[in-house]
């Protein structure tokens, strides 16, 4: 049976280069997202160059009715999944708690946390139908140790780290894997995004770096899924050689 990879966020970044890593590896993908144009034309990019079968199931993670009607929605053909990416996520602003905005906070707790939970509580039916299901969970080095400024972000990607020990716990019984990987600085749209289009401040994140690329870390990604079945990488931190962890960097 052809494996399907269900990816979150795949309209940008980590998440269109999973899709395309998957995709040259013949797997079936549905892709997510809230940019349904996007995804429509990475659909047809992907269906022509690799002749794989690529259906849309555009919602955002925050809405949990919209969550799981999508879920009731997909199409009985594709009644399982082998891989789910929960990858969609976003930072918001890098200001000291006291002058950091409750909005930006709330969209990112609601999507970083919630909307991976929403997600996999969703997905869970359909993953136990797999020969050899597995979850990746997109977490950051920002969940490993805090920066100054990083207050709530750090505190999503430490809940993403921490929900990821608790599923892998708790979905021994059904033998999923789940894996979280945390990379580092990443040249992708995560920045724009950041600091709301101001690309000068976007820019001076990778200043004296030759960061990660979202290809980098689909590949880590996709090796993550091609072990033996009886052999799971639980924890991943990936960085660029000229970053050590959250904190320290060597810029040249
Ligand atoms: P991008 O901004 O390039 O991509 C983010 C993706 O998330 C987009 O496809 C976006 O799609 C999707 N997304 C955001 N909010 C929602 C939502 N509410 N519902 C559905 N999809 C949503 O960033 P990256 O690819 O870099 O980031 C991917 C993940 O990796 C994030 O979780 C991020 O925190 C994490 N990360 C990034 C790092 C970096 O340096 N780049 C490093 C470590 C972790 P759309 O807008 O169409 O909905
Ligand atoms: C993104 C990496 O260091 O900008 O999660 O927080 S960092």
């Amino acid at each position: 049976m052809v494996k399907i990879v269900f990816i979150t966020g795949a309209s940008s970044g980590f998440g269109k280069a999973c899709a395309e890593k998957f995709a040259s590896h013949g797997y079936d993908l549905v892709l997510n997202g809230r940019r349904e144009e996007r995804l429509g034309a990475l659909k047809e990019d992907l269906e022509k160059r690799f002749n794989v079968a690529v259906i849309l199931s555009v919602f955002d993670v925050r809405n949990r009715e919209e969550v799981f009607s999508s879920f009731a929605d997909i199409p009985s053909d594709w009644q399982h999944i082998d891989v789910l990416i929960n990858n969609a996520g976003l930072a918001l602003g890098r200001d000291y708690f006291d002058e950091a905005s409750l909005e930006d906070w709330d969209t990112m707790i609601d999507t970083n946390l919630k909307g991976l939970i929403y997600v996999t509580k969703a997905a869970l039916p359909l993953l136990k139908k797999s020969q050899q299901p597995h979850i990746i969970n997109m977490g950051s080095v920002a969940g490993k140790e805090v920066y100054e400024k990083g207050n709530v972000y750090c505190a999503s990607k430490a809940a993403v780290d921490t929900l990821s020990h608790s599923m892998r716990i708790d979905f021994l019984r059904f033998n999923i894997k789940v894996t979280a990987i945390h990379p580092g600085a990443a040249e992708t749209e995560f920045s724009i995004v950041r600091f709301k289009g101001d690309e000068a401040a976007a820019k001076k994140i990778y200043d004296g770096l030759k960061p990660l690329t979202a290809e980098d870390v689909a590949d880590v990604v996709y090796y993550c899924t091609t072990l033996p079945s009886h052999v799971c990488i639980n924890d991943l931190v990936l960085t660029c050689t000229q970053q050590a962890d959250a904190i320290y960097f060597n810029r040249t």
